[in-house]
């Protein structure tokens, strides 16, 4: 399959791409959450939840596997290193009870994938202690496993855990594609920031599209894109 994308046509064969939406947590992305506790505009993560359903619903109806993260902690933070939970001096700690349970601990409400982007069947859902989905996960494992070659990324935040996972699937030997009308930052300027680094000096990360463009390759008949 071929689509519009910057800087370039992106190509990527379906049996061999996973789509992984990065962190689209509860308590990132819903009002009453950790993220909107420490004053972000949770609404600019909302805006994107149409979109990425619309991926979804598209790569499931075409028989794409699907991977989702959690940025997510044992209950005991064994796996949290003092430095994240204590940098900036928060009010609220990885751990600490929040809004909705411990904060990114594994298991809390606040710690779920948003209903609307629920796994599926056969899906996978990688708990992530760091930023990157790869540090420290099985992640790679099962991509190699199942001879993945080519990511298609969505989810929160763009200039933090998208724009690590990418990175670290980049310097993995994967082709990576980011929907931009299908990552969100709590700071507009990131967003932008990011996403142009990502596909400058001839896709040095990966590529860019807008999610239409995914859309409309997985619906074309295979014989229009060749
Ligand atoms: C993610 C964060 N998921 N911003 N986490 O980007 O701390």
């Amino acid at each position: 399959m071929k689509l519009d994308a910057n800087p370039f046509a992106y190509e990527f064969d379906l049996a061999h791409t996973a789509l992984v939406i990065i962190d689209m947590q509860r308590d990132f992305v819903e009002p009453g959450g950790f993220g909107e506790s420490l004053g972000n505009n949770v609404a600019l993560l909302q805006a994107i939840v149409p979109a990425c359903q619309r991926v979804l619903r598209a790569w499931r109806a075409a028989g794409g596997w699907v991977v989702h993260t959690r940025e997510s902690h044992r209950p005991d933070l064994t796996d949290c290193p003092p430095a994240k939970r204590n940098r900036g001096n928060p009010s609220l700690r990885i751990g600490d009870m929040g809004p909705m349970g411990r904060i990114l601990v594994a298991g809390e409400p606040g710690n779920q994938i948003i209903p609307e982007l629920a796994p599926g069947p056969g899906e996978v859902v990688i708990d992530k202690p760091g930023k990157g989905a790869f540090y420290a996960t099985s992640l790679n494992g099962l991509l190699r496993e199942r001879k993945v070659t080519h990511l298609v990324f969505m989810g929160v935040t763009t200039e933090v855990c998208v724009q690590t996972s990418m990175r670290e699937a980049n310097d993995r030997g994967y082709d990576c594609l980011l929907l931009e009308d299908c990552t969100e930052s709590y700071f507009p300027q990131f967003k932008a920031g990011a996403v142009e680094m990502m596909r400058a000096q001839g896709a040095i990360v990966g590529w860019t599209a807008a999610s239409a463009q995914l859309i409309a390759a997985l619906a074309a008949p295979v014989t229009e894109q060749r």
